[in-house]
C-alpha cells in the first residue's frame, strides 16, 4: 500500500513516524504543509489540523502514537514484541529487544 506522511519540517511527532518508516526501510512520500497557511486538502484529511497524518493509499491515519502501532503491525520488521511493554516502548521512541542470554528486556533507543 502507498504511504504518505504529511509532515511539517520542524515537527516533532512527525518525528517519530518517520523514525519507525527509517528503522523498518519501508518507501514512503513525504509532503510537508504550511501549519501557518493550512490547504484545504489537509485540513479534509486531518481533523485536529495538525500533523502528522500518515495516508495508507487515500485512507488518513492521525495521532502519531497511532501512527507509529499501525506502521508496527502492518510493515515488517516488527519494532516491538507485539506485547504490552513492547508496544508502549515503540510509543516512547524505544525498541525493546529480548536479551538472548540475560533472558531480560533491552531497550535502545529507535
Ligand atoms: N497529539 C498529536 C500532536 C500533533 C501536533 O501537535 N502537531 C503540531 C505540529 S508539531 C501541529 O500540527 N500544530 C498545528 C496546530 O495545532 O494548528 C500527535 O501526536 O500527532
Amino acid at each position: 500500500m502507498e504511504l504518505t506522511l504529511i509532515s511539517h519540517t520542524l515537527c516533532p511527532y512527525v518525528q517519530r513516524a518517520a523514525i519507525v518508516l527509517a528503522e523498518k526501510g519501508a518507501a514512503f512520500e513525504r509532503r510537508d504543509v504550511d501549519l501557518a497557511n493550512k490547504p484545504d486538502w489537509f485540513l479534509g484529511i486531518s481533523p485536529l489540523g495538525k500533523t502528522p497524518v500518515l495516508l495508507v493509499g487515500k485512507q488518513p491515519v492521525f495521532e502519531s502514537a497511532v501512527i507509529c502501532e499501525y506502521l508496527d503491525e502492518t510493515v515488517a520488521p516488527p519494532l516491538s514484541d507485539g506485547l504490552p511493554l513492547g508496544k508502549l516502548a515503540l510509543l516512547g521512541g524505544q525498541r525493546i529487544t529480548r536479551s538472548e542470554k540475560r533472558g531480560g528486556l533491552l531497550t535502545a533507543r529507535l
